[in-house]
């Protein structure tokens, strides 16, 4: 039986608050603060975090049949002192566990006050002896969501309050605690823990339609009830196969109490010889992914809706593996069976980011979350790699920490022994890594085995030095850009985090980009430079199949609006890069490399089919030709030779094939024809060039911040054409729309913006 919590409670000066929730949303919706992510206001708003925050609530107790009654509090951010009518019934310091306690005795019949008093994460944290991490505060020694305190994306608001449900369970006797049910490819073994009780139980697992019951003795706290599949279906990322979902239940003496979707598959990463292969059901997977960090900065805002639009921001770009990066948090079940359905497989940092952590104050801490985390998501398929942290062995090893702590501990008890033996323990269908980067040889971020992390690239050089690298695995590169203009316009400031990052988008464009003149040519000259920096790389890596296995994208999505490495922006808009990836992710690539013309089939059936290539001047003057034949069965790449002598740009065309490729900068003033035709639920809009038109994009957000464009970045040689379709419920005029800088193309950096 269960007694709900959440909904309203109040703070100590009345201010009502909504739980769950954090205690900045409810002095936002209070009319107490102004938007954090508006102008400078998130300076403004340190105090919050460094405030003590009460908050009480009243309900009405009815006694019931049950014999114990425990308070559950599934997420308390973070230092918290629970108190039941006056009594304090325990303490929390861990934002990523559930706190139990047993207040039996507490509970009065009618009325009863609940009052949780949360002290500031920031000062005690701050209080304990320091490790060496990045940005500005001491995130490292307290478990709450590192970004929380601040990122290279990420505003420095922190948080405190009841952040998911909570209320008080009555039981009798024996009750189940927690069901794992651990996959195979035919059969689902479910781990039942519980809490015994006085008299035997049957404990009863069912999967699809498959019944197993099993005999439970008195005072047992664990059963294990196998159930096997006769004609199993198996679960398949997507592009391998279907994504079966099997119902399944768990049961105590006839009462459900457990419930989840499971699916059948089998799990290996293959790192053989420095490899780094994910391997689902016997098959490898080319794994083009996006590392994934939390959607918010406050958390308890992402509905099951934004996850749906964020993972569909994934699929539609072709993605198929998400990373939930150590510095978050672990996501909602939202998230997860989002992906299980989805098909995206999901590699789960445990929480832990760029930071040496101290193994005696959080040995307890961490050891009660890996155990609740791991078998919270032990049901999703889609969960198919558990890592120890985020760069902390880079970071011990390369960035001077080694020395600054000589012999006191910072965190490799956690990677090395605490958190495998949990996984071992509690799941071992699923491999483990110590952390990203990792290398089974020697130094992390050795190239030669997987995965690294390339961030020299936007720090200090040129995006074409990711040609520099032959990697394994890559599994965090990233360039910035600003995100969409209706954003950044919305948002009245341009909130840049990271160290030097627009002198860094300044070092990045030159070279390919003259400097731009104001505000509008520095936004697209940033976002089209992002773009094609992360089109580069992702080509060049995918290019190199076999030998590489996989690309991480840094990041898919922002928390607030914010220049950064994100392909969604904080408002959920996608940037040029999006549209870029769609392209660089798509199952059948072709990219010219300095090896050739490379055809990547990463497609579950065989490609045949004959495709022209043409070496063309910059106005669009044939200078040669040349017909390849693609016979590439399933997941294979094949390399041909080209011989583009002169030529100014390569250009690709076969069924579903459409590539323009570079090789001389110099575009001409941009000239085109274009109508704007209204359809139902808005336009589309058709450009004919008159000119050779580079990455030809349509901002329609600038005319209405609600309006979603189904393409951009496209290039067309003179007398080609593009069609562009606008979802908006706005009235647009073709004078707007049809012009710079609304109608944009690379073009327009390099010459007078004024066509
Ligand atoms: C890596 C990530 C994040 C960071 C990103 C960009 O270190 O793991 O910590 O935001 O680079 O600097």
């Amino acid at each position: 039986m269960w007694v709900d919590l959440t909904g309203t409670w109040h703070l100590a000066d009345g201010t009502p608050a909504i739980v769950p929730g954090v205690v900045h949303t409810d002095l936002l919706r209070a009319g107490r603060i102004p938007d954090p992510y508006l102008g400078d206001n998130e300076s403004e708003l340190h105090w919050i975090g460094r405030t003590e925050w009460r908050y009480i609530r009243t309900f009405t107790w009815e006694p019931n049949e049950h014999e114990r009654h425990e308070l559950v509090c599934e997420g308390l951010d973070t230092i918290a002192t629970v108190e039941l009518n006056g009594t304090i019934v325990g303490h929390a310091a861990n934002q990523h566990r559930t706190h139990t306690f047993d207040v039996t005795s507490l509970l009065c019949p009618g009325a009863n006050e609940l009052a949780i008093t949360f002290a500031s994460a920031l000062e005690y944290a701050e209080r304990q002896e320091p490790r060496p991490h990045v940005n500005q505060h001491p995130y490292n020694a307290v478990r709450k969501m590192a970004c929380n305190f601040g990122w290279d994306w990420g505003p420095d608001l922190v948080t405190a309050g009841i952040w998911k449900p909570i209320g008080i369970r009555s039981f009798t006797g024996a009750r189940i605690a927690s069901v794992r049910p651990l996959a195979t490819a035919a059969s689902v073994s479910f781990v039942v823990d519980l809490v015994p009780g006085p008299a035997p139980v049957t404990v009863t697992a069912r999967l699809g339609s498959d019944v197993r019951t099993v005999e439970v003795p008195a005072g047992r706290s664990q059963v294990t009830v196998p159930v096997t599949v006769e004609r199993p279906r198996l679960w398949w990322p997507r592009g391998y196969g279907d994504q079966h979902l099997y119902e399944a239940a768990v049961t105590l003496d006839g009462q459900e109490e457990w419930r989840g979707r499971v699916g059948l598959r089998t799990v290996e990463l293959d790192t053989t010889g420095g490899a780094f292969i994910v391997r689902i059901n016997g098959q490898d997977v080319f794994v083009r992914g996006a590392n994934w960090i939390p959607d918010d900065a406050f958390p308890t805002r992402v509905d099951h809706e934004r996850y749906a639009a964020r993972i569909a921001d994934a699929t539609e770009a072709g993605i198929n593996l998400l990373r939930v990066w150590g510095g978050g948090i672990y996501e909602s079940e939202d998230f997860y069976r989002l992906c299980d359905e989805a098909g995206v497989l999901v590699w789960q940092d445990f929480l832990f980011a760029c930071a040496a952590y101290d193994e005696e104050l959080l040995w307890a801490e961490v050891d009660a979350e890996a155990r609740e985390a791991v078998t919270r998501l032990s049901q999703h398929p889609s969960l198919v790699l558990w890592n120890g942290g985020n760069e902390n062995l880079w970071g011990y090893e390369d960035w001077g920490w080694k020395e600054q702590l000589s012999d006191r501990s910072w965190g490799a008890g956690f990677y090395n022994d605490l958190l495998p033996g949990i996984v071992a323990e509690l799941d071992p269908t699923r491999p483990y890594i110590p952390g990203s980067p990792y290398s089974t040889a020697g130094r992390p971020n050795d190239p030669s085995t997987g995965p690294i992390h390339i961030w020299d690239v936007w720090n200090e050089k040129d995006y074409l030095a990711y040609a520099e690298y032959t990697p394994r695995f890559v599994a965090e590169f990233g360039f910035q850009g600003p995100p969409a203009w209706s954003t950044l316009t919305a948002a009245g400031a341009i909130h840049q985090k990271a160290e030097d990052g627009n002198g860094k988008l300044e070092r990045g464009w030159r070279g390919h980009f003259p400097d731009p003149a104001d505000l509008t040519a520095w936004h697209w000259t940033t976002q089209l430079n992002q773009a094609h920096a992360i089109t580069f790389a992702v080509e060049r890596f995918r290019a190199l199949a076999p030998h590489c296995r996989g690309v991480i994208l840094w990041q898919l999505n922002d928390c607030w609006p914010v220049v950064s490495w994100a392909a969604v922006d904080g408002y959920g808009r996608r940037k040029p890069l999006w549209y870029a990836l769609r392209r660089a992710y798509a199952e059948r690539l072709v990219t010219v490399q300095p090896q050739g013309l490379v055809v990547v089939n990463d497609a579950a059936s065989p490609w045949e089919a004959q495709l022209l290539v043409r070496y063309l001047g910059l106005d669009g003057k044939e200078l040669g030709d040349r017909p390849v034949d693609v016979r590439l069965a399933a997941r294979q790449t094949m390399t041909v030779p080209i011989e583009p002598d002169g030529a100014a740009l390569i250009a690709v065309d076969g069924p579903g094939v459409r590539v323009r490729h570079f090789l001389d900068g110099g575009l001409p003033a941009p000239d085109w024809h274009g109508t704007l035709t209204p359809v139902p639920g808005g336009y589309v809009v058709d450009v004919e060039a008159r000119t050779l038109l580079r990455d030809l994009s349509l901002h329609a957000d600038r005319l209405d911040p609600e309006a979603v464009v189904d393409e951009q970045l496209v290039t067309l040689l003179p007398g080609e054409r593009a069609r562009f379709t606008i979802i908006t419920r706005a009235s647009l005029e073709a004078g707007q729309v049809l012009a710079y800088p609304v109608l944009t193309t690379a073009n327009h950096l390099e010459v007078a913006c004024d066509s």
